[in-house]
């Protein structure tokens, strides 16, 4: 069954794509067939939820510049035409999206379907790890794909979501977004993102049903900082904490949804493959290759067309590194 948006969805939707100027009361009243009484509500409840929206007696309702919280209205007017129909949610405070997402697809969500969390309290990274989640400096994100080609090389999603984050952040920031195999991305030789792909098998015929994407961005340095465990490895697109409310997350959220339903509808020609290489901050560099904590000395040398890492070990041989279930440091 669709759900009609709310009242406070619809004052939200208008506020957002006038953004900056002035709406009045009335006519947001008379465009959604409500009382006048029912828009100040709505604009109340949006003020509570942490938007600055001004008032004016004769000005109407002003949803003022720098009020970047996620939201789905906020977020629909930069979707590219082809996917401005994904269904978007969004929350203030999730254990971790790729949980709820594929919750969702259980419950038969369609390809593209997309989950956004302020803030998580149990963001994981591979192998159980921990991605540190604080609220409103990040975008936490989980894309649900069903496309209607065999998805068995699910490791390729996670290259190719690699170089769309990539494609996604160097469209709208002046930088320049290294990956490091597998699925790190590396602003200034920091990480910034890092992406959790986890494949979801149908339990009678063991094929791939779904694959669920998460993402995670550092948008701005948490207030506090990073904590110590991670304080010399992370960083964020903007160095500057103090433009944690103005970081144009809405439009970035969008651009990361474009780009990487875009990529996944062409995942079989594997065209990205070139660009993952170039993008690379591990070829032609010495490495270690970690498996279950122990490390071996080698040197990485490329990057076949299924996205594996050709190493060549110190103590001789060479070794094909095609799983997620390894670690890789620069040495
Ligand atoms: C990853 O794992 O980097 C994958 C992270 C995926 C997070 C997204 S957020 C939305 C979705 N929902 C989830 O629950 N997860 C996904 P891995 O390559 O294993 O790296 C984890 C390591 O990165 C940690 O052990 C830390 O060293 C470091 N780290 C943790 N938080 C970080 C952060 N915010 N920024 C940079 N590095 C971080």
């Amino acid at each position: 069954m669709i759900q009609r948006p709310t009242v406070k969805e619809q004052v939200l939707q208008t506020l957002e794509e006038r953004k900056g100027e002035s709406v009045s009361g009335e006519m947001l009243a008379e465009q959604l067939g409500v009382s006048r009484t029912a828009v100040w509500k709505a604009i109340n409840s949006l003020r509570d939820a942490g938007y600055t929206i001004t008032a004016g007696t004769n000005r109407g309702y002003c949803l003022e510049e720098g009020n970047e919280l996620l939201s789905a209205q906020g977020i629909r007017p930069f979707l590219d035409e082809k996917w401005i129909d994904v269904p978007i949610y969004t929350y203030k405070t999730l254990e971790s999206t790729n949980k709820t997402a594929k919750q969702l697809a259980l419950e038969n969500a369609v390809h593209g379907t997309t989950v956004f969390s302020n803030r998580q309290t149990d963001g994981r990274g591979r192998l159980g790890r921990d991605f540190f989640s604080p609220d409103s400096t990040g975008i936490y994100m989980s894309v649900l794909l069903k496309p209607d080609f065999d998805i068995t090389k699910s490791v390729l999603v996670t290259t190719a979501a690699s170089v769309a984050v990539a494609r996604a952040i160097e469209k709208l920031f002046d930088v320049e977004c290294k990956i490091k195999w597998v699925n790190d991305i590396y602003i200034d030789n920091r990480k910034i993102c890092g992406i959790l792909t986890e494949a979801v098998t149908n339990f009678e015929s063991g094929q791939i049903e779904y694959v669920v994407l998460g993402i995670g961005i550092n948008c701005t340095p948490p207030s506090g900082g990073f904590p110590p465990e991670i304080r010399d490895i992370a960083g964020a697109i903007c160095a500057d904490p103090a433009e944690a409310a103005a970081f144009p997350r809405n439009n970035l959220a969008a651009e990361l949804i474009n780009q990487v339903l875009d990529i996944v509808e062409n995942l079989p020609e594997r065209a990205f493959i070139k660009e993952y290489r170039e993008r690379s901050l591990v070829v032609g560099q010495e490495i270690s290759v970690i498996r279950n904590g122990v490390p071996t000395p080698g040197k990485a040398l490329y990057i076949d067309n299924d996205g594996a890492l050709i190493v060549q070990l110190q103590k001789g041989g060479m070794q094909t590194l095609n799983s997620g279930e390894i670690s890789i440091r620069l040495t």
